[in-house]
C-alpha cells in the first residue's frame, strides 16, 4: 500500500536523486564515494557511487549503469535499490557480503539525466538524450546506439528516429564519459551491467552481430542460472541469451564494453512484459528490483568463481 511504501519503493525526480547521492555518500564516508565521471549535454553532472567495503588486495570491480534511456524509470530505481541493499545487508546476506568483500562496485544511477528530467516535466515517453541536431525539429541521440560497436550499422542515421546513432561514435558527452571511465579502469573492472526495461530479458554480447562471443557458453550459463533463480524465487519468466537473437542492434554499451575487454558484460531488461511497459506502477518496484538483484548477485558470484 502506498502509505507504507519506503523511499526505495517510489520513483524519484532527478533533483531527489542528486540529493540521495549526496546523502548516501556523506552518511557512509568509509564505504561510499561519489565520483564525477562527466557531464551531460545540458551540463548536469554524471555521478557514480563507488562502493568499496573492504581493503583486500587485488580486488575486482563491477560497473552498473542505469537510466541510459530516459523513460525506463525502473532502471534508476534499481540502482538506488542496489546501493541501499548493499549498505543494509553487507554482513547479513551471505551473497552480497561475498561479492562486496571481493569486488568494488561502481553504480551510475542516471546515465541520461537530461532525458530523465524531460520525462518528469515534458514527455514521459522520451528515450534519447537532449542534444540538438542539424534538424531543429529533431532532438536527441539514442545513447545505446552511440557506442563504437558496429556503430550505426543497422541503427538510424536520421536525427528524427528514436534509435538515432548520433553523428559519430561517442559523439555524446554521456556515452563518452562512460566509455572514458571504463577505458581508464578496464584493468580492474571485470563486469559490466547496463539496466534497462522492459521485457524481462537477461542479455549478453553480441547484439551488434550474430557472431557468438568468445565466452558465449560461460555467459549463457550465468544468465541461465540467474533466470532459473528468478523463476524459483519470484515465479517470473526471464528470457536469456545473446542480444542479437532477439533484436539485432549496433552501438550498444555492453557490446562495446565487451570488445574493450570486459568479458562479463550484460544488459538486463527488467519488468514487465508489456502490461504497463515503461509505466510500471510504483507498487511493482520492490518485486522488479528483487528480481534484478537476484540476477546481479548470481552473475557476480559466478564471476568471482572464475
Ligand atoms: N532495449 C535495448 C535497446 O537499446 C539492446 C536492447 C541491448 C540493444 C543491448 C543493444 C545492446 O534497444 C531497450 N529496451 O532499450
Ligand atoms: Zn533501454
Amino acid at each position: 500500500p502506498r502509505s507504507t511504501a519506503t523511499f526505495y519503493e517510489r520513483y524519484h525526480s532527478l533533483e531527489d536523486i542528486y540529493d540521495w547521492l549526496n546523502r548516501t555518500s556523506h552518511d557512509n564516508p568509509t564505504k561510499v564515494k561519489a565520483i564525477l565521471v562527466g557531464s551531460s549535454y545540458e551540463k548536469r553532472p554524471l555521478y557514480a557511487l563507488k562502493l568499496s567495503f573492504s581493503d583486500r588486495p587485488n580486488r575486482k570491480a563491477m560497473w552498473i549503469d542505469c537510466g541510459i534511456h530516459a523513460r525506463e524509470w525502473i532502471s534508476p530505481a534499481f540502482c538506488l535499490w542496489f546501493v541501499h541493499y548493499s549498505l543494509s545487508f553487507y554482513n547479513y546476506n551471505k551473497e552480497i557480503t561475498e561479492i562486496l568483500n571481493d569486488m568494488d562496485v561502481y553504480v551510475l544511477p542516471v546515465l541520461n539525466p537530461d532525458g530523465y528530467k524531460y520525462t518528469w516535466t515534458k514527455n514521459r515517453m522520451w528515450r534519447k538524450n537532449r542534444a540538438p541536431s542539424q534538424n531543429p525539429k529533431c532532438i536527441g541521440v539514442d545513447l545505446n546506439r552511440n557506442f563504437d560497436a558496429n556503430w550505426c550499422q543497422g541503427a538510424s542515421p536520421f536525427p528524427c528516429s528514436e534509435i538515432y546513432c548520433g553523428a559519430f561514435p561517442e559523439s555524446e558527452p554521456e556515452s563518452r564519459a562512460v566509455a572514458d571511465f571504463l577505458r581508464q579502469h578496464k584493468d580492474s573492472i571485470q563486469m559490466y551491467i547496463s539496466i534497462h526495461s522492459y521485457s524481462q530479458m537477461l542479455l549478453f554480447p553480441y547484439s551488434c552481430t550474430l557472431e557468438e562471443a568468445g565466452n558465449h557458453n560461460d555467459l549463457f550459463e550465468m544468465v541461465q542460472e540467474a533466470a532459473q533463480k528468478i523463476k524459483r524465487f519470484y515465479r517470473s519468466t526471464y528470457k536469456y541469451g545473446a542480444g542479437a537473437k532477439t533484436i539485432l542492434a549496433p552501438g550498444g554499451s555492453d557490446d562495446w564494453a565487451y570488445n574493450l575487454g570486459i568479458k562479463y558484460s550484460f544488459t538486463f531488461e527488467l519488468q514487465d512484459r508489456g502490461e504497463y511497459g515503461f509505466l510500471l506502477p510504483p507498487s511493482r518496484i520492490a518485486h522488479a528490483c528483487n528480481e534484478a538483484l537476484t540476477a546481479v548477485k548470481t552473475v557476480a558470484l559466478k564471476v568471482l568463481e572464475k
